[in-house]
């Protein structure tokens, strides 16, 4: 929602003083899943500056992390209905609102940052964005949430063999679900904010997530194996309400659009160094880490979920990613 005259009333320690502030710059809401230090913490830190650069002012980012608008899902689903303005989320569950975007969720279909930057950044991501207003939302622009690991509270999984039989918590979406259904382990869908606790209870045996998002959320609190799969890049989206967007002006848009790459690119920065530097953190919590995973292997028993992909997408598709710029 964007209000003119914003009225805060901030209560402070312990509700002794109240302050009273009125803002007059157009003040939007912006909700992410993980904490402020995370990547897209970044992201957002990086957007919300560079707007109120461009727009001297005019336009300002009231941060909302950890779920607090709710799931991925959820806020996306906000942007479209126009009662959350930005989204950072990863693809996870965007392919419910904009089908075009799963192709990027396939298995390891990227085979490193260089490879999913230059597609996402090229013409392939932007066919891809493109299709995104008819959906009521507009993705401003592709972020990082990085490649994806196994962890679980069962034992150290190094061949599709280990992993098998094992109850895995999966994003909101149906080609990773494809994907863990044909290794055998049973994919249950679940919404990040209640991930944490479906662990701790046991509820599901793991989940998969990049090695920032498994830091940031404290999965090592309620997972002891943590296999190094990297078996999916999971791109992340900068995604504004079309509510938002529709009333802009095109220099407005331009200062949107300018402001999400600089996220983007803060966010991809942070991903990385994250990925690097979690996993000797999550050592030191005391994860057991698999680094030896055998890859080839899991790809090996992916092909049957390739053959569905290639049918679901076309293979000359999903060949085009594979093969650009390689
Ligand atoms: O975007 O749902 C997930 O596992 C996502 O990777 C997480 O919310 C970060």
């Amino acid at each position: 929602m964007t209000t003119r005259t914003i009225t805060t009333i901030a209560a402070l320690g312990f509700g002794l003083a109240a302050a009273i502030s009125t803002a007059t710059a157009d003040e939007l809401k912006l909700g992410y899943s993980l904490g402020p230090d995370s990547h897209y913490g970044q992201g957002a830190h990086a957007m919300a500056a560079k707007l109120a650069e461009l727009s001297d002012g005019k336009w300002t980012i009231e941060e909302f992390p950890a779920n607090a608008l709710g799931g991925e899902r959820e806020m996306v689903e906000g942007a479209q209905i126009g009662t959350v303005d930005l989204v950072i989320t990863s693809t996870g569950p965007v392919g419910n609102f904009v089908p075009e975007t799963l192709i990027t969720d396939i298995p390891f279909l990227f085979t490193d940052y260089d490879h999913a930057h230059a597609v996402l950044d090229g013409p392939i991501g932007q066919e891809i964005l493109d299709k995104f207003p008819d959906n009521g939302i507009v993705a401003l622009a592709w972020g990082e949430n990085g490649f994806r690991n196994l962890t679980n509270s069962q034992r150290a999984v190094r061949t599709p063999e280990d992993a098998k039989g094992l109850k895995i918590r999966t994003m909101e979406n149906q080609v990773h679900m494809k994907a863990f259904e044909t290794l055998g382990v049973l994919p249950t869908p679940m919404a990040f904010p209640e991930l944490f606790t479906a662990l701790q209870q046991g509820t599901v045996d793991g989940q998969e997530n990049p090695v920032g998002v498994i830091v940031n959320a404290n999965f090592s609190e309620v997972q002891d194996y943590l296999s190094l799969t990297q078996h999916v890049y999971s791109p992340a989206l900068i995604i504004i309400s079309g509510s938002i967007w529709d009333g802009l002006s095109d220099e407005e848009k331009g200062w949107f659009k300018e402001a999400a790459l600089a996220g983007g690119k803060a966010m991809r920065e942070k991903a990385e160094a994250d990925a690097d530097a979690g996993i000797a953190t999550l050592k030191e919590q005391g994860m057991t880490v698999v680094e030896d995973v055998d890859t080839a292997a899991f790809q090996q028993a992916l092909e049957p979920a390739y053959e569905a992909y290639a049918e679901q997408f076309g293979k000359e598709n999903i060949d085009r990613i594979r093969n650009y710029g390689q």
